[in-house]
């Protein structure tokens, strides 16, 4: 029915609607997995609330409080971690570059002195499907003193724990940010839990820019190719009915 319509239309008419319909296709592609990459189902998953006065350097979050916004500090009780911002500086630590990974503020999960297996947890309801979670962490090679030369994380999903994720990168005058993500398939409340995994004598270990992504559908993709080819059809179809009818 299509290619009778088409038929009846102007050739030159018929190759602008045909470009239009391309053009609107990659459109929605684009804007599809453009949508798709930039959302971050988690809340505060850069750390930048509170917002640090300037000058304070760090906040011990508790475990059990209710202090750092979209997020539970979990781990045994009394135990902790810092909320550190980027002017931070330790005597220990003299010339070292604590900037963020994104952002001014980040948490270190070793906490003021707390080094034990604590960390921070958010939950969110997903609809069933894939997902990505990727997270940084920060890493200070500084053999012998008190930031230690590695910065492990385990990630744990729905109280499961996934897998250990270890930095042994150095920073160069600073921290070495590293980023690492995991794929993983959901449905319904879905919490997202990342724990100090460092040894108690390593007193740095960064996390930041925690995302939680969803993996566009293969389908989705699959469809919209789907009508990119049949458009191409229909514009050769209608190029064999305009040449016979030429003749
Ligand atoms: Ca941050």
């Amino acid at each position: 029915m299509s290619s009778s319509v088409n038929a009846t239309q102007p050739a030159g008419w018929r190759l602008v609607s045909v470009a239009a319909a391309i053009s609107v296709s990659m459109g929605m592609l684009t804007l599809s997995s453009a949508a798709l990459a930039s959302a971050n189902l988690l809340s505060n998953g850069s750390f930048e609330s509170p917002v640090l006065t300037p000058g304070t350097n760090y906040a011990i979050e508790t475990v059990g409080a209710v202090t750092l916004p979209a997020w539970s500090i979990v781990g045994p009780v009394g135990k902790n971690v810092a909320l550190i911002e980027a002017t931070y500086s330790l005597p220990d630590a003299a010339g070292i570059n604590f900037a963020a990974a994104d952002g001014v503020q980040w948490i270190d999960l070793t906490g003021g002195g707390s080094n034990a297996y604590e960390g921070v947890k958010q939950t969110v309801v997903l609809s069933p499907g894939s997902y990505d979670v990727s997270f940084f962490v920060g890493n200070v090679v500084k053999p012998g003193g008190p930031l230690g030369v590695t910065s492990a994380v385990d990630l744990w999903i729905n109280g499961v724990n996934i897998q250990t994720f270890t930095n042994t990168g150095a920073g160069g005058g600073g921290i070495n940010w590293t980023r690492y993500s995991y794929s993983f398939n959901a449905s319904g409340a879905t919490s997202i839990a990342l724990m100090n995994a460092d040894g108690p004598g390593d007193h740095l270990n960064g996390l930041d820019h925690v995302t939680l992504q969803a993996v566009p559908e293969p389908t989705s993709a699959l469809l919209l190719l789907a009508g990119l080819l049949a458009v191409t059809a229909q514009m050769r179809g209608g190029r064999a009915i305009s040449g016979k009818r030429e003749k």
